[in-house]
């Protein structure tokens, strides 16, 4: 068998259609919580956070994923990150509402799977791999490395991504592909630096 490359092709039976896991390496691509509300206009407002959506769409058609997943923050009305319980932020993305959408700016025929988090009222809920589905999903179709964009650098991006190295998947971060909030400013560079000394590939 020496020199043949192999090439698995598994029919995915939630999807309905075959896909190819390569030889050396099956991928996905996680885009994090790009929502109305974390757009300009939207309840907790990244800076430029629409910007990203052309580099998104292109990584999602790029043909370079076996599976693209797109978290969403789900809050429960009162869940405990928001102001009116005594949490850092002002309401965002309420399960169901407008501004809990994916943006409109993305082509969702590209998404494979959508991932709701934060759900649980007591933890913030930041990372896509908190009390989710996300770490056994991607076992289950023979992920080994995944590929990180969204919203926000310096938040939910951050925390999925070193969730994701905790997790033992190789990471990349798509630096064109997120925007931050920068509360205190220097965050997202901070942000960066952290995700590279935990592992994580930055380009
Ligand atoms: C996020 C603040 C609160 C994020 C979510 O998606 O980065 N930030 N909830
Ligand atoms: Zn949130």
């Amino acid at each position: 068998m020496v020199g043949i490359v192999v090439r698995i092709a598994i029919l995915d039976r939630s999807q309905s259609r075959v896909k190819v896991i390569r030889g050396d390496m099956a991928r996905a691509l996680i885009i994090v919580d790009f929502q109305n509300d974390f757009t300009p206009g939207g309840a907790l407002p990244v800076p430029d956070g629409d910007q990203i959506s052309e580099r998104i769409n292109e990584l999602a058609a790029s043909g370079e994923f076996d599976l693209v997943v797109a978290t969403r923050d789900w809050h429960p009305p009162e869940h405990g990150s928001f102001a009116t319980s005594g949490g850092p932020w002002p309401q965002h993305c309420v399960a169901g509402s407008d501004g809990a959408q994916l943006h409109s700016s993305l082509d969702q025929r590209r998404v494979d799977v959508v991932i709701d988090k934060g759900q649980d009222p007591d933890t913030e809920g930041y990372s896509g791999f908190e009390g989710t589905g996300l770490e056994r999903m991607l076992r289950d179709r023979g992920i080994d490395e995944v590929a990180i964009c969204g919203l926000a650098t310096d938040y939910c991006v951050k925390n999925t991504a070193i969730d994701a190295l905790r997790a033992g998947f190789r990471v990349c971060v798509d630096e064109r592909g997120i925007r931050g909030v920068d509360v205190h400013p220097g965050d997202c560079k901070r942000a960066i630096g952290e995700m590279r000394e935990a592992g994580a590939v930055i380009g």
